[in-house]
């Protein structure tokens, strides 16, 4: 049987964190599908399209290395009914910090009650990639800073040219 599994972020960009937990969840998954969620309310820096291309170009490398099959897509609306849909069995979440497990085990309780056929399972961030969130990378690249140490080369070329623009 083949084992799916589910990643799911706002990837907003996708940084050397997220990279991490993927690098761990394909020796897992024999199919690993990344989820991008779009938030209607919410203004992302980088558009649908653009995430998905950086999710694309930083993470089939290590899929392809670990022989996983991978895809990438967006969704709207719930974590567990776009994980149904897929025929996900596991959801992939990162653990950074405490922070972090009390928001994820609520989100596991409600998820499980949902959909009980769904096992989360966690992966401990490694001690390198612990601090990184996209919010601060966002926040650094836009007052010029750099954040080469935070994300891969293509990303923060990316961040470059957006911050140039505005
Ligand atoms: N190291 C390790 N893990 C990390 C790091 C890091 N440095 N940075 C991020 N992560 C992990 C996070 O802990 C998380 O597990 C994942 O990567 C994604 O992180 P983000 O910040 O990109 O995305 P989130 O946490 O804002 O999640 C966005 C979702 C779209 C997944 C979320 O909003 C969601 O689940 N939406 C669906 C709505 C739903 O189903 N609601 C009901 C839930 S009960």
């Amino acid at each position: 049987m083949s084992r799916i599994a589910l990643y799911a972020g706002s990837f907003d960009p996708v940084t050397n964190g997220h990279i991490d937990v993927v690098r761990h969840a394909v020796r897992l998954a024999d199919k690993l599908i990344l989820a991008i969620g779009i938030h209607p309310g919410k203004a992302p820096l980088f558009p649908a399209e653009e995430r998905l291309a950086m999710l694309e170009e930083t993470c089939a490398p290590l899929a392809k290395a670990a022989k996983c099959e991978m895809t990438c897509i967006t969704f709207d609306g719930l974590l567990v009914a776009t994980a149904q849909k897929a025929g996900a069995s596991i959801l992939i979440r990162g653990l950074r910090d405490g922070t972090d497990f009390d928001y994820e085990m609520q989100m596991v309780g409600m998820n499980e009650a949902m959909a009980p056929e769904i096992q989360t399972v966690f992966l401990p961030a490694s001690p390198m990639v612990r601090p990184i969130t996209a919010t601060l990378v966002r926040q650094i690249a836009a007052m010029g800073g750099d954040v080469s140490s935070f994300v891969p080369a293509s990303v923060a070329e990316r961040l470059k040219k957006r911050f140039a623009k505005s």
